[in-house]
């Protein structure tokens, strides 16, 4: 038996598209059961995954028997009620935020949900504001003041126009040789965007009426798209699906970075910095070093932890 190797793009659930590196691509399926960690996921395989697999001369696909470790991977809680968790996609570089502040508008409670949620599985956030073209002066003047907190705060910034391809190939440089996941709320133009860096892609765009609808997604099936030999971009559904913390409370403070800095400062080594004596970070808060929007965010997120 032929033993190959490649990444999986495709999933069904019982059918895996597998790229190898001849650029063939092989179908394939699992044998029997097969677990990866002590993970308790609903699927074992996930796109991302770089696999082994061999093709079996008595059937018509090949199989996968080993899956190589995953340098990280996003979960979102899987639909039935069970404690179970779906893997989304392994192997991530980038995960971009994509937002707007025209239809619909983003709010910054959102950004840094997303922004914690990527952090924590150790995957590097980028925010791309789409949809520039729509923007009146009272909108341009919000996303300058976006963009100033977001890159004062380390994060790398985009500013888009699918329509108009305006910074596309800015996008493309950036994202060249790796492996990216488009996040974001529905109707943001991450479909649209996708088509702009690989144009004849063909993804489905939502008119803006049916794309604010809410309730839609019930596809549990994730692609990743080649955009080219290296480059590759998964699109994914929004913060709701991703909204798994698979952290503890006190690390909250750990993905923001304002907080993080200061957080040694405070009294208590397990400061949550919500009410705690000598908190440096209540104290920054009232001095205006620490912007209290992005503050309030941080509680909202803590809210969360049922503390
Ligand atoms: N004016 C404008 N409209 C855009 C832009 N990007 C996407 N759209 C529109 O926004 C709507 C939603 O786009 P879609 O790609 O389906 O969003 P998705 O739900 O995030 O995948 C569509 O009507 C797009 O044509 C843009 O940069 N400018
Ligand atoms: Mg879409
Ligand atoms: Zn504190």
């Amino acid at each position: 038996l032929k033993k190959q190797k490649g990444v999986v793009i495709k999933s069904t659930g019982s059918w895996y598209s597998v790229l190898s590196e001849n650029n063939e691509i092989t179908a394939c399926r699992i044998k029997g059961k097969f677990r990866l960690d002590n993970l308790k996921t609903t699927n074992p395989i996930a796109v991302g995954d770089r696999v082994h697999f061999h093709a079996d001369p008595k059937l018509e696909y090949a199989v996968i028997d080993h899956i190589e470790e995953r340098k990280n991977f996003l979960v979102r809680k899987s639909t039935n009620l069970s404690r179970q968790s779906h893997i989304i996609a392994s192997n991530l570089d980038f995960a971009f935020i994509i937002a707007s502040v025209h239809s619909p508008r983003i709010s910054t409670a959102f950004i840094d949900r997303f922004l914690v949620i990527i952090q924590a599985y150790e995957i590097t956030p980028v925010i791309v504001f789409n949809k520039i073209d729509l923007l009146n002066d009272e909108q341009q003047n919000y996303l300058a003041e976006l963009i100033e907190l977001y890159e004062y705060l380390g994060y790398q910034c985009f500013t888009t126009s699918a329509k108009q391809h305006f910074q596309i190939d800015e996008l493309k440089t950036f994202l060249q040789g790796k492996t990216s996941l488009f996040t974001g709320q529905s109707g943001v133009g991450k479909s649209t965007l996708l088509n702009c860096i690989k144009p004849g892609l063909g993804l489905k765009i939502a008119s803006i009426s049916s794309s604010t609808k809410k309730g839609k997604h019930s596809t549990t099936f994730y692609e990743m798209h080649q955009v080219n030999q290296n480059t590759f971009i998964v699109d994914s559904p929004g913060i709701r699906e991703l909204g798994l913390y698979d952290f503890e409370a006190f690390e909250v403070g750990l993905f923001f970075p304002e907080i993080k800095t200061l957080a040694p400062k405070c009294k208590y080594a397990n400061c949550l910095h919500t009410h705690e004596p000598d908190c440096a970070v209540i104290q920054a808060v009232e001095e205006g070093l620490i912007l209290e929007e992005r503050y309030v965010n941080y509680l909202k997120i803590l809210e969360d932890f049922n503390l």
